[in-house]
């Protein structure tokens, strides 16, 4: 028997479709689609090997019960069984609020909005997050702030007419290659680019500016350009006077930095800054594209809101054509958002603080609600290391490889009584588990992802889940046991949560089925929203906010003199649990390595490529190959993070941003020693 199953891919934000090909119940290949409104029948060396994961040997299969240190395989009846009693054992004797859940940004919207449900209605618990916590919650916290919504302004489409692209601390050519294809043919066009990123990636050798700031400088450098924009009259005053408020407070903190004056903060020539503020300024299309090099900082809050400012100065957003595009990362992490996956908000966005929203969802789940946001991610591990969180349940979420500071992570981890955590392979988190439940591949599940333009796509099964059963049918199944029954099916869970959500009103499966759907959707017949703020933006104006430069949390000192940033290559995924399972991409990087420059190799008395050297923090260290670029600045050193055996985020700073509590990932204190 032959099917082709046409399916969204699982790894990153940008929503490629492809068809999965399925014969006699296995997949044996993936064939892009040419009618997919994102990828229009390109995929990325990803994409072309995502079935391969699937049907790995490695996947879980049974549930494991871990007794005497050691994992057990166990009936579903037993695990469930076993979960269940702990989880009312521990409800009963500290209350509901020593329970936790963490949702998968890799799982789809509808097992994103029953995992929530579980955690709120079911446990009664306010503690519900996921991993946007450490990608884009600077994102959804600024965005919102400034314009009255965290997504993504507009859509990919119009990517290939814009005039001007400035990309900012965002690798498209690794990190969204099929959203890095449409700069690409924007630049065939002949739009202008601007890359401002401490390393020379790809885009900046056909940028027409290229700014190698130092890594955490960023604010200064916009509000440089800010500065010379207004300075020189380049500003959008009709703009500024009708759409937006607070610019005279702007003023005030701006009129301070001159590009001459942020000259030792960034690195950068005043010149360049000028250069790059007047090429974005007096072209008519153009947009902001950003991701985690701006994000996932202690000022990451502070540096979106900073990109807005600069938007709206110019006139660049609320305008088909123009526009911030936060490039969002996992497969659904747009979708966990919207979802209400998040501590403060229910889906769509809704305040759980809200009495009106509560008591709709009171209403329709028949329970009362928690009253309070709960704790995000980051504050869930200091509580668990406090001991006032008892009990977590994990899913899809490596946090032991993904989480700044390994060693922390772990201890906060150690402490809990109680550890769930439901996966598809055995990742270093779920080998700290006392239960590891095995959920289901994307392959396995019928749904909707979300991408970074706001696009809801449906996932199709092609094969029945490995282990028997889907997330959603796990965690439905444990609902019932604790006396809460919630309905699994993957087209209800939309329904219901559409019907609770003004955003979403108009989202089922049939809209979404043959072209996605971008939302606001906020009716049955309508048409869905490729730009928003049209007009007008979500929060009334546009609000300017005036941010000063703060430099990052550890800065170089004697001791540790070099600035360590962390990121992504195109052949990797995130911890590989995937990608390291597909021999083509793990024959491209099978290890990790840190990027570093020739000047700095040599006072090293590095001889060859590929010298082993031992990069040391304040928390950890690791010995791995110097790869010795002059992509890179001198002062400055890179590793991804994607080998579980060579784990960068022991080195890595867990202090976060105080707004969003994103982890400051893209800088801190490093040294370097040569091993003999
Ligand atoms: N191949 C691949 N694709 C992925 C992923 C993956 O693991 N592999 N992961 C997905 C996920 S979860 C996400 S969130 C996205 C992330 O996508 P990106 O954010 O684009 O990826 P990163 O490599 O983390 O960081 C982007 C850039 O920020 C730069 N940078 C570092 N520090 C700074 C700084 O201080 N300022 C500025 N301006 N730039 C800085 C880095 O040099 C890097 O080029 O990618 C998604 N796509
Ligand atoms: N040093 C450094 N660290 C970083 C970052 C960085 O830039 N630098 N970036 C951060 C960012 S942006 C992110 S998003 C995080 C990502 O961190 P994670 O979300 O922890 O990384 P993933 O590899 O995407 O892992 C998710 C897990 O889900 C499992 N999984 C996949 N599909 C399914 C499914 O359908 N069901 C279930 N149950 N499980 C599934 C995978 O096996 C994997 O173990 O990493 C963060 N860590
Ligand atoms: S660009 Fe992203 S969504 Fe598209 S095929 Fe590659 S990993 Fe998948
Ligand atoms: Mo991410």
């Amino acid at each position: 028997m032959m099917k082709h199953v046409l399916t969204t891919c699982p790894y990153c934000g940008v929503g490629c479709g492809f068809y999965l090909d399925v014969r006699d119940n296995r997949i044996v290949g993936v064939i892009p689609s040419k009618s997919n409104p994102v990828s229009k029948g390109y995929l990325c060396v990803k994409g072309w090997h995502a079935h391969e994961p699937v049907q790995h040997p490695d996947r879980l299969k049974k549930p494991l019960i871990k007794q005497n240190g050691k994992f057990k395989e166990a009936s579903w009846e037993a695990a469930l069984d076993y979960v269940a009693k702990r989880l009312s054992q521990i409800k009963a004797k500290y209350g509901p609020e020593a329970l936790a859940v963490c949702t998968s940004a890799r799982c789809t919207n509808e097992e994103n909005f029953l995992m929530m449900k579980f955690g709120r209605a079911c446990l009664g618990t306010p503690h519900v997050d996921h991993c946007a916590r450490t990608c884009h919650s600077a994102t959804v916290s600024g965005l919102n702030q400034s314009f009255g919504s965290g997504a993504s302004t507009n859509s990919y489409d119009e990517l290939p007419f814009m005039d001007c692209i400035l990309i900012i601390g965002s690798n498209p050519t690794e990190a969204h290659p099929i959203v890095g294809w449409r700069v690409r043919t924007a630049i065939d066009n002949g739009a202008k680019i601007i890359v401002c990123d401490p390393r020379r990636i790809l885009p900046a050798e056909n940028a027409s500016i290229y700014i190698q700031q130092y890594p955490g400088s960023d604010i200064a450098l916009i509000n440089a350009m800010i500065n010379y924009i207004v300075t020189e009259h380049l500003h959008d005053e009709k703009f500024i006077a009708e759409r937006t408020e607070g610019f005279d407070e702007l003023w005030e903190v701006v009129k301070d930095y001159t590009p001459e004056s942020v000259k030792d903060i960034t690195g950068l020539e005043p010149e360049l800054i000028k250069k790059a503020a007047r090429l974005y300024a007096t072209n008519k299309r153009s947009c902001i594209m950003y991701s985690l090099g701006m994000t996932e900082h202690t000022v990451g809050t502070d540096n979106v809101m900073s990109m807005a400012n600069l938007a709206m100065v110019t006139g660049h957003v609320g305008k088909e054509f123009s526009g911030v595009y936060p490039m969002r990362g996992q497969n659904n992490v747009q979708g966990a958002c919207d979802m209400g996956a998040l501590p403060n908000v229910y889906p769509g966005y809704q305040p759980v603080t809200d009495e009106a929203v509560r008591k709709k969802f009171e209403d329709a789940w028949g329970v009362k609600l928690p009253s309070k946001a709960g704790f995000t991610l980051t504050d869930m591990m200091q509580k668990a290391i406090e001991g006032s969180l008892k009990c977590f349940y994990i899913i899809g979420e490596d946090q032991v490889r993904t989480d700044p500071d390994t060693h922390m992570i772990e201890r906060a981890l150690k402490s809990l009584e109680f550890l769930i955590v439901q996966e598809i392979f055995l990742s270093e988190t779920a080998k700290l588990a006392h239960v590891v439940l095995p959920g289901a591949s994307y392959a396995e599940k019928d749904g909707t992802f979300t991408c970074a333009e706001r696009r809801f796509q449906r996932v199709r099964k092609a094969i029945e889940p490995l282990s028997g059963k889907t997330d959603g049918e796990i965690v439905c199944e444990i609902s019932r046991r604790l006396g809460y029954p919630i309905d699994p099916d993957p087209k209800n869970a939309l329904d219901e949560m559409a019907s609770l959500t003004p955003i979403f009103q108009g989202v089922s499966f049939e809209r979404v089925d043959t072209n996605g759907l971008q939302w606001p959707v906020p009716s049955k017949g309508h048409p869905g929203t490729p730009v928003v703020h049209l007009g007008k933006f979500r929060r009334g104006l546009g609000k300017f906010m005036p941010i000063k430069n703060k430099p990052p949390a550890e800065v170089p000192d004697e001791e540790y003199p070099f600035i360590l940033s962390t990121g992504r290559m195109l052949f990797h995924y995130n911890t590989g649990t995937m990608t390291r399972r597909v021999s083509n991409l793990l024959r491209e990087y099978p290890r990790n390595f840190v990027q570093m420059n020739p000047a700095d190799a040599e006072q090293l008395g590095l001889k060859a490529q590929g010298s082993r050297v031992k990069v040391k923090t304040r928390r950890g260290e690791l010995v791995v190959a110097a790869e010795v670029t002059d992509k890179i600045k001198k002062g400055v050193l890179w590793m991804p993070f994607h080998f579980s055996d060579e784990p960068t985020n022991v080195l890595t700073n867990s202090a976060f941003d105080p707004v969003c509590k994103i982890g400051e990932y893209k800088a801190c204190a490093a040294k370097i020693e040569k091993v003999k």
